[in-house]
Formats: structure tokens, C-alpha cells, sequence
């Protein structure tokens, strides 16, 4: 058994519940085994401690827990006894498991998956994209041109998807592979250079840059490292790898004294490259992966002389007359960075997350763990922005849980020493562009955050419609996630952003860069275009589990390329500053 008992109790349960729905289940008894899921999740306690868990004899105790009914009961009992739940491998045997993929794709829902299933014999991703191509999907119920179509991008956008992989998952891979470097013998120093030192939201694959003398050692112990799952290439300063995590690896070998010039080489871009090339030329020197030196280059491999500068990146972008540049920076043909590198946010800015989730709709922490991780990371202020009514799958809150759930939260904020706890919501901004609550329930709350979650593929029109009301709506604070786009998986809304920003700018709203690895949205180029608008922006986590709260670094790598001053960000602020925006957003709009 792996991970939490509850955990592995709780993904069963999820489980469950998509392949009731797969099956053609009533959607009541589809929520409550979804329900489960959560409450299990959310539970401090082994749910098999509770009396008669185990022994399966009374179940009343089971019952009486909030959200479990008498069948969720005698499953869980059985899952206690035996680690299986009977009801779940018979569902799992009616099923084609390749239906799962299909399920996952944006805009199929569980009707249109079983229609594919039942009308057309469609049991997984590659047989649906052969009938798309063949044809073979007309006239079947709930299938209209513009769905199949939609379908085709769907399933061309997850393979492209596929091909990359995403900052998240790419990073820890790279920093752990990083740590297995670093300990070999005779290696001073690893760095991680590419697309990932600049922060890409995808990676094709990873480059490592380590200093040692002795190279062809250092090659081969890199080429037998664990995880290495085939050999690409193996020679005296550099070895390429495919690692089990199913990306490739390339190390580069260098001597200390190069290491600037060659971190500069292999972090990139290619654009930024060829531009430094051509100031070295333009100054009379050129610059490769060695150093920069004096003179014409005499060609390729040219490594003679003594170089200008080598050693560090601070010394070469010197000699060529520009500051250092941040590696998030380096991209385009144009050198210049719009803001100087040292003014960039950094993670020791964040002082404040204001966009995070709780058991009350969709998290997995209570309250009060919020507030202790909040105050473990020297936050001043955290807000627990919970989900609207219209996000039924995410256990939305009504407006009467709500003012339970703020009221609560308010009880705690009274108690609680260090941080300020705000009593928020992210509330859901509907295909129309208005918002799941009153004016007068959002004014009650300390913070509102407000988001699309569905119609995320309404025209760009519309959706700049839609977002503008939400950005113009005088109690919204923060603008969530604005395109609800998901990285390789879902396209989201394509707003006019440079409307959307010069509205935020005037109206005092900040723009969400959402830290969730996932989305990171806004995007790079999305805050750039804010940023020139004058708009204000916030880099939130939306965490949904402890572990979350450590995607906050992606985030700031995307606001960093996207150009973003600590001073422009919310949750850089300090607590005074921030807390005066959130009573009075148009007031700050007005002092900037
Ligand atoms: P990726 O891996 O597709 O996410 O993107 P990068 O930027 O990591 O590209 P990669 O791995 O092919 O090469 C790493 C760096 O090496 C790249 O950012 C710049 C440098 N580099 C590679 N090929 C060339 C080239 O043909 N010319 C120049 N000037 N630099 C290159
Ligand atoms: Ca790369
Ligand atoms: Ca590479
Ligand atoms: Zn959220």
C-alpha cells in the first residue's frame, strides 16, 4: 500500500465515482461517492481506527461520519478488512479502461464518452482519433461538426502536450537528477541550464552543466547512474541520456575556468545567443561556449588564446557592455530586458497567498493548517478563498454554507496571532460574466478572487465580455486564473488581454498568475501585456494540499519572464499596503 491508508482510500472512491458515471449511474449516488472521496481525504485520523471499521460488525459509527451513508460504509469496512472494494473491480471490469483518456479530454463529459463507447465502439484516445479521421463519427447522438472538430484539437493539443513536459513535473526530476551529479567523484559543481533555468512552462529536454577535470569518468559514471534507461551518446565532455521519468538528459563537462561561458552557451536561448554573438562582433570580439575573446573567430572549435572573459556570466555580459541578465530574460532577439534583472520578484517577496482552498469545497486542509503552513512560510496575511455554488463537481459553497464557513474563519482570524487570516471566495464568473453571488454576500467577505470555470470555450468575444464584467465588478479583488487554460491539455479562453489589462489597470484589479504548475496563468507574454497597461498582479498557489503551496516557485519563474517588479505584486506587499488595496482597490489605482 502506497501513500496514506486514507489517500489510497479516498483515490478508489474518485475512482468510483468517474466509472459510475462512465456507467451510466444516477448523478445523486455519482456526488456521494464523490463525496466520500473528499471526506476521506480531508479526515486527520485512519478511517480504519473508527469503531467497527475493522471488524466490519456495526457499522453505525462509520455512518454517523458527515458524508457517509450506509453502502459508502459497508465499502469502506470491506476496504479496511481486505484492501479491495468488490463494487469497484466489478465496475472496473465493465469498463474499457482506455475510455478514462477519452473522459479527460476538454468538453467530454460522461454522457458523450458513453455515447462514443455504446453508439460507436470507441474504447480509447487512438481509435477516436481514427474515426475523427475516417469519418466515422457522423450521425451518432450529441456529435455535431463543430464537437468532432473540437475533438480533433483536443486530441492533437494532449499528444503535442505529450511530447514536452511541464516545468513542474521537469524541475524536481532535474534537481534530483542534479543531487545524483553533484555526488560523483571529482564533480565541484552542477547547474541546470536550458529552457528549465529560463523557467519555460515546457521542457524538451534537460541540460546539465557540471565542472570536473576529469571528463570522460565523470561521462561514464553520468551514463551508469540509476533511472538511466538508455544510453543516447557518451564521449570525453559531454553524455546524452532517456531516464525512466521518460525525458532526456544532456550533461556538458567544462573546466572551471570556462563554466560562465558555457552556462551562458547552454542556458539560451538560441535567439538570445545569436544576439550576444553578434554585440561580441559588433565590438570587435566573438564569444562561444569557451569564452569571449579578442578578434574575429577563426572558425569552429576555435578555443586558442587568452579569453576577455570566461569564468562567469557576470564577467561576459560586462565586457560586452550590458548588466547581468536574468536567465528568465533571455528570450527574443531583443537583449535588452524590460526591467533590470535584480528588480524581478523573487520567492522570498511572497509574503502573502491569497487564493487557497479548503475542506470546505474541494482542499484537503482545514482551516487551521492553512493558517500553520501560512505561518511556517513567514506569510503575513493567507486567504482561504473557497469555491461558488455553480462549481458543483468542486462541492461549491451556497450562499448560507458560506456565511458559516466566513463566520468561522473570522472566529479563528480573531484568535490568530502572525498572520491575518482572510474570509474570501473564489467565486465563479458565469458564461455571461455574471458573478455566483450577490453584490451584498461578496461585500461581507475580506477577499474575493474571481475565476472561470466553465464555458471555457466560448469565443474570444465573449469571454473578453465576460472577464470584463468580473475585472470592472467593483467587490472583486483578483481576476483567477483569467483563461483557464491547462497546459498541453485545454486551449481556455483567448480574452483581448490588452482590453482585460487596461481595464485591471483603471479599476485597480490585480490579475492572478496562477502558480499551479498546470496553468500558470496568466502566461508570460500575458503579463508583459499587463505590466505595460499599468495593471497590478498577484501570484497565488491555489493550493488544494499542503505539497501545493510549494508551486509558488513556478509561478514567480513565469512572472519573472513576463517581466514583473516585486513592487507590482499584491502578495510582495507588505501587510499594511496590501490590507488598505484589499478595503479599497481603486484607491491604490489612484496613488500609482
Ligand atoms: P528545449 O530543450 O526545447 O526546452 O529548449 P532549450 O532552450 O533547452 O534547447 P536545447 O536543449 O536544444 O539547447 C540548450 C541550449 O543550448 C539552448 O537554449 C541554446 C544552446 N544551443 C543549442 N543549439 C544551439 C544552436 O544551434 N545555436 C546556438 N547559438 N545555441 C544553441
Ligand atoms: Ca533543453
Ligand atoms: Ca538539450
Ligand atoms: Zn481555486
Amino acid at each position: 500500500m502506497t501513500g496514506r491508508p486514507n489517500e489510497e482510500a479516498a483515490s478508489l472512491f474518485a475512482e468510483m465515482a468517474l466509472l459510475m458515471e462512465l456507467s451510466g449511474a444516477d448523478r445523486f449516488r455519482v456526488l456521494a461517492v464523490a463525496r466520500v472521496a473528499r471526506v476521506l481525504e480531508a479526515m486527520p485520523t485512519d478511517i480504519c481506527d473508527v469503531p467497527g471499521a475493522r471488524s466490519g460488525e456495526d457499522l453505525s459509527a462509520l455512518v454517523a461520519l458527515e458524508g457517509i451513508g450506509e453502502s459508502s460504509a459497508r465499502r469502506i469496512a470491506e476496504w479496511c478488512r481486505t484492501g479491495r472494494i468488490t463494487d469497484l473491480e466489478q465496475l472496473r471490469e465493465g469498463i474499457p479502461p482506455g475510455l478514462i483518456a477519452i473522459l479527460d479530454l476538454p468538453g467530454v463529459g460522461p454522457a458523450l464518452a458513453r455515447s462514443l463507447w455504446q453508439n460507436a465502439g470507441i474504447v480509447d484516445l487512438d481509435g477516436l482519433e481514427k474515426a475523427i479521421a475516417d469519418g466515422r463519427l457522423e450521425g451518432i447522438p450529441r456529435l455535431g461538426a463543430k464537437t468532432i472538430e473540437n475533438l480533433r484539437q483536443a486530441i492533437a493539443e494532449r499528444r503535442r502536450g505529450a511530447e514536452r513536459m511541464r516545468l513542474g513535473r521537469a524541475l524536481p526530476i532535474a534537481e534530483s537528477i542534479a543531487a545524483q551529479v553533484r555526488a560523483l567523484d571529482g564533480v565541484d559543481r552542477v547547474e541546470i541550464a536550458g529552457s528549465l533555468r529560463r523557467g519555460a512552462e515546457t521542457i524538451g529536454d534537460i541540460d546539465l552543466l557540471c565542472v570536473a577535470e576529469d571528463g570522460p569518468a565523470v561521462a561514464r559514471a553520468f551514463v551508469t547512474l540509476d533511472g538511466v534507461s538508455r544510453v543516447l551518446a557518451e564521449g570525453s565532455t559531454r553524455a546524452s541520456v532517456m531516464r525512466d521519468e521518460g525525458i532526456q538528459v544532456d550533461l556538458r563537462i567544462v573546466p572551471a575556468r570556462a563554466f560562465g561561458a558555457a552556462l551562458l552557451y547552454f542556458t539560451g536561448s538560441k535567439q538570445h545567443n545569436i544576439a550576444l554573438r553578434q554585440r561580441a562582433i559588433d565590438r570587435g570580439m566573438h564569444l562561444n561556449e569557451y569564452g569571449l575573446f579578442k578578434g574575429p573567430s577563426r572558425g569552429a572549435g576555435d578555443a586558442q588564446g587568452r579569453p576577455v572573459a570566461a569564468a562567469t556570466e557576470e564577467a561576459i555580459y560586462g565586457k560586452l557592455d550590458l548588466p547581468w541578465i536574468a536567465p528568465e530574460l533571455r528570450e527574443g532577439e531583443t537583449i535588452a530586458p524590460p526591467v533590470p534583472s535584480d528588480t524581478l520578484v523573487t520567492v522570498e517577496d511572497i509574503r502573502a497567498d491569497l487564493h487557497v482552498h479548503s475542506t470546505a469545497s474541494d482542499g484537503s486542509m482545514e482551516v487551521e493548517e492553512i493558517i500553520r503552513l501560512a505561518r511556517a512560510r513567514g506569510f503575513h496575511s493567507i486567504a482561504v478563498t473557497d469555491h461558488s455554488r455553480s462549481s458543483v463537481q468542486a462541492n461549491g459553497l451556497d450562499v448560507d454554507r458560506l456565511h458559516v464557513h466566513a463566520a468561522r474563519i473570522r472566529a479563528l482570524a480573531a484568535q490568530c496571532r502572525g498572520v491575518r487570516l482572510l474570509a474570501g471566495s473564489e467565486v465563479d464568473i458565469l458564461a455571461d460574466g455574471r458573478l455566483d453571488y450577490d453584490d451584498r454576500t461578496l461585500g461581507g467577505l475580506d477577499l474575493v478572487v474571481a475565476s472561470p470555470h466553465a464555458a471555457l470555450r466560448q469565443s474570444p468575444d465573449s469571454a473578453t465580455a465576460r472577464l470584463l464584467c468580473a475585472v470592472r465588478h467593483p467587490r472583486v479583488h483578483i481576476l483567477g486564473h483569467p483563461t483557464g487554460r491547462l497546459i498541453g491539455r485545454r486551449r481556455g479562453l483567448e480574452p483581448d488581454i490588452r482590453a482585460i489589462a487596461a481595464a485591471a489597470a483603471a479599476t485597480g484589479t490585480a490579475l492572478e498568475v496562477n502558480a499551479n504548475s498546470l496553468r500558470l496563468d496568466l502566461r508570460d507574454a500575458h503579463i508583459r501585456i499587463a505590466l505595460d497597461a499599468g495593471a497590478l498582479i498577484a501570484i497565488n498557489t491555489d493550493a488544494h494540499a499542503p505539497e501545493q503551496f510549494d508551486q509558488l516557485r513556478y509561478g514567480i519563474l513565469t512572472a519573472r519572464r513576463g517581466g514583473l517588479p516585486a513592487d507590482r505584486c499584491v502578495n510582495a506587499w507588505p501587510a499594511r499596503r496590501l490590507h488598505a488595496w484589499l478595503k479599497d482597490k481603486s484607491g491604490e489605482a489612484r496613488r500609482a
